[in-house]
């Protein structure tokens, strides 16, 4: 259609551009197939109620949670048997919908979700709230009608790994801000929060063999401020939040560099046998565990216990990023005794992609975090099993200036406007790794900037969905002018949600 006039373009051709439009198309991430029936329209009334029984309560308990305040709807939520006019959520093993898929099919009766498991109903969900009117996120009662296109949208994700990081080290957040992004970002099916719980700045996380680290190596932040830690309860809390969103949480310790925070704490790991003072400044690579010294060994195996302990996810993240004052000797002498350690403790290590070097075990993950396309150690580790876990920082660090005005964030990876954030292809975008051997995408936030929940938002938003859609969405749904314009129809949600979102010019927002 390209060849033809602007006016020709707009005529209705099946399986065209009008066909793409459909107001079933307006959901982020792009599912995989959606079949709209616009001669079919639900309407969501008072007497509506939520059928679901079983492993399926608790995500028809989590939808009318979302209802209810809007509408100002009863919506109970009742056993199987759904009578018209109701939602109906239903476990469905024996279709082929994998762990994380989800059919939706929307008549004039009903609307029925079905998955084979409850995170697939969970997704499920996520796309009936974006079908529904905007003002479906309002916490106010809304004026309907509370209408949801027809049709059908069965849908499965490209990567299993879609994942958000939070920087907590540089500046604190505490549990309630990180359970709000956990809302956040589950509203585009990112399955996994990789927490930053450790750097110079900050160590967040209660080690009980080791007390000082949070009380004094957590007292601080960026700027001098109060920081904060979380208990191992708080932790749990978070935890648990998390997994009721269908979100794994990914812990990271950042080692060997990177660790002023601990070195703070105990004089004793230092070489000299010296404590540093705690730093609230924005350098990086300064710091190093004392790599011959036994104690650094006990120090690590006694954290990645307590850590693995609390944690019910595979994945334990040890850092190992700008090693700048570790000796590439010492890094990999340092590295092959943590290693083990991690699968001791009955872990998957996940590893900035530097730590390629100390060549980790077949099935570990390397986080790629580079800024081009492609780097020498990555086809040899590809080689020898490893996955790779994308967040080039050029495309997906949400930390990034949009542009040279704006006022928070960093510009060491170049400027990130949502189009440069939507724009590639994870499957095929680094030389040597094919996409066999992609784990999935993540969007790190770092915090050196960062400060509130505010400014967390104007960063993640809208970019966190420009990523998380490619993560979820086949390559084949990729397309730059449809992205911007579903996007442009999330604007509404994201204000009735509270979320003061960037107002990229390259969007159309209404
Ligand atoms: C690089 S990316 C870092 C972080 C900084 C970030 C700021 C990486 C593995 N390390 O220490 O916070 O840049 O954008």
């Amino acid at each position: 259609g390209a060849l033809l006039t602007g006016g020709l373009l707009t005529a209705p051709v099946a399986g065209g551009v009008e066909a793409q439009d459909s107001r079933m198309h307006q959901v982020i991430p792009a599912p995989a197939h959606v079949e709209p029936d616009p001669a079919v329209e639900f309407s969501l009334g008072e007497k509506a109620r939520i059928s679901a029984e079983g492993e399926a309560k608790a995500v028809g308990d989590q939808l009318g949670e979302i209802l209810r305040p809007s509408t100002g709807f009863e919506l109970p939520v009742v056993g199987a048997d759904p009578r018209p006019g109701d939602i109906a959520l239903e476990i469905e093993r024996s279709d082929d919908l994998g762990a994380e898929g989800y059919r939706l099919a929307v008549t004039g009766e009903n609307v029925r979700i079905e998955a084979g498991t409850p995170a697939g109903l969970f997704n499920g969900v996520q796309t009936l709230r974006q079908l529904l009117p905007a003002s479906v996120e309002s916490d106010q009662v809304q004026q309907g009608p509370w209408t949801v296109p027809g049709g059908e949208i069965t849908d499965q994700p490209r990567f299993g790994h879609r994942a958000a990081m939070l920087d907590v080290a540089r500046h604190f957040f505490d549990v309630e801000q990180v359970k709000r992004y956990i809302d956040q970002i589950s509203m585009y099916k990112v399955n996994r929060l990789h927490l930053h719980l450790s750097d110079d700045q900050g160590w967040r996380i209660q080690i009980k063999s080791w007390p000082r680290l949070a009380e004094y190596g957590g007292s601080t932040e960026v700027g001098g401020g109060p920081g904060g830690y979380y208990t191992q309860q708080d932790y749990t809390d978070i935890v648990n939040y998390a997994a009721e969103r269908h979100i794994l949480v990914v812990p990271e310790i950042d080692l060997p560099g990177h660790t002023n925070a601990a070195l703070a704490s105990y004089a004793e790991l230092n070489c000299d046998g010296v404590a540093p003072p705690l730093y609230t400044g924005i350098e990086v690579g300064f710091s190093s565990l004392c790599v011959p010294k036994e104690i650094t060994y006990e120090f690590v195996d006694d954290v990645l216990r307590e850590l693995s302990a609390i944690t019910p996810g595979p994945y334990l993240h040890i850092g190992g990023d700008e090693a700048h004052s570790t000796s590439e000797e010492d890094y990999k002498t340092f590295m092959g005794r943590v290693l083990p350690m991690v699968e001791k403790y009955g872990k998957t290590a996940v590893g900035w992609h530097e730590y390629a070097k100390a060549e980790p075990k077949a099935g570990s993950v390397l986080q790629y975090w580079g800024t081009t396309d492609s780097d020498p150690l990555l086809a040899p580790a590809v080689a020898r099993g490893n996955k790779v876990l994308l967040s080039p920082a050029n495309k997906s660090y949400l930390d990034m200036k949009y542009d040279a005005d704006t006022e928070l964030g960093l510009s060491w990876a170049g400027y990130i406007e949502v189009a440069t954030a939507y724009r590639w292809n994870p499957g095929r975008y680094l030389q040597g790794v094919p996409e066999e051997a992609v784990l999935g995408v993540e969007a790190p936030l770092w915090s050196e900037t960062l400060e509130n929940s505010d400014h967390i938002e104007f960063m993640a938003f809208p970019r966190l969905p420009a990523i998380a859609e490619l993560g979820w969405s086949p390559a084949a749904t990729h397309d730059w002018e449809s992205f911007r314009k579903r996007l442009a129809a999330q604007g509404p949600r994201l204000t009735a949600l509270g979320i003061d979102f960037y107002r990229s010019p390259q969007v159309p927002w209404s």
